[in-house]
């Protein structure tokens, strides 16, 4: 690896911020990370990545100096196997309500003895410029198994999640945790109860030693999840960033 891993970083205790991809257009990724972004996620669960766009976005965030995420489908294990031997250094996984949907996850990120990655990432350790023996020494370590936490019964089972050994945070999905906590009744991803369940289970992931990250819809949001003990906040959706500075150029000319 040129430099320090993301899982590196934030065990050291520095809190990165993301950029979100939803546009399968690769130099899209790679003029977010060019831009100052930390770390890129492509997003195969509501974005329109496929496998392909991911291949190219992964490499084109690398090219940017950025660090690798991508959030899988819903279910979708094998998938998680799949974008780590692209070169990801940290899988998303989406829905994640209790202990056996965390360790099928986790199965699918982790090589044995933690858990059941099959071999193969050779364009992985290709883009850090390691032999595979190297990639293999520091896989289980050095990429992440993050299991959102977006439902009540993510929440009551949220101890379990915490400690199947492969998962190495969670992930705060605060649109569908204010959609399920509420019954459907509302979309309320900024509001204080959602933000006072996401303190909550910040807290919990720091007391079980493992990471947290949320997404934020606001940049004070991304201020906030950080005092309350978050290190990973998505800011930013490629779309909206796109949508922003056209409208603002376009007003600038009338
Ligand atoms: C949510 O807020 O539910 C998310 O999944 C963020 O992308
Ligand atoms: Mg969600």
């Amino acid at each position: 690896m040129s430099s320090q891993s993301l899982a590196a970083k934030l065990r050291d205790g520095s809190t990165v911020v993301t950029g979100w991809s939803t546009l399968a257009v690769p130099i899209l990724a790679e003029l977010m990370a060019r831009s100052g972004y930390e770390a890129v996620t492509l997003d195969m669960q509501h974005g329109h990545h496929d496998i392909l766009s991911v291949r190219e976005g992964i490499a084109a965030s690398s090219l940017g100096g950025a660090h690798r995420i991508v959030r899988i489908p819903v279910e979708d294990n094998a998938t998680a196997s799949r974008v780590l031997d692209l070169g990801a250094e940290a899988v998303i996984a989406p829905m994640i309500n209790n202990a056996a949907d965390a360790v099928a996850f986790a199965d699918a990120v982790k090589y044995p003895p933690v858990g059941k990655r099959s071999w193969g990432p050779h364009r992985a350790a290709m883009l850090n410029g390691e032999v595979p023996a190297d990639y293999l020494e520091r896989a289980n370590r050095d990429l992440l198994a993050l299991a959102m936490i977006e439902t009540p019964e993510a929440i009551a089972a949220l101890d379990e999640i915490l400690a199947v050994p492969g998962i190495d945070g969670v992930f705060v999905g605060p649109s569908d945790l204010s959609l399920t906590l509420s019954n459907g009744a509302s979309l309320d991803p900024n509001g204080p109860e959602t933000q006072a369940v996401a303190a909550e289970i910040a807290a919990k992931a720091n007391a079980a030693g493992k990471f947290a990250g949320i997404f934020c819809l606001l940049p004070e949001k991304v201020h906030e999840a950080r005092a309350m003990g978050y290190c990973l906040m998505a800011y930013g959706i490629d779309m909206m960033l796109v949508t922003a500075g056209a409208t603002e150029a376009v007003s600038e000319t009338r």
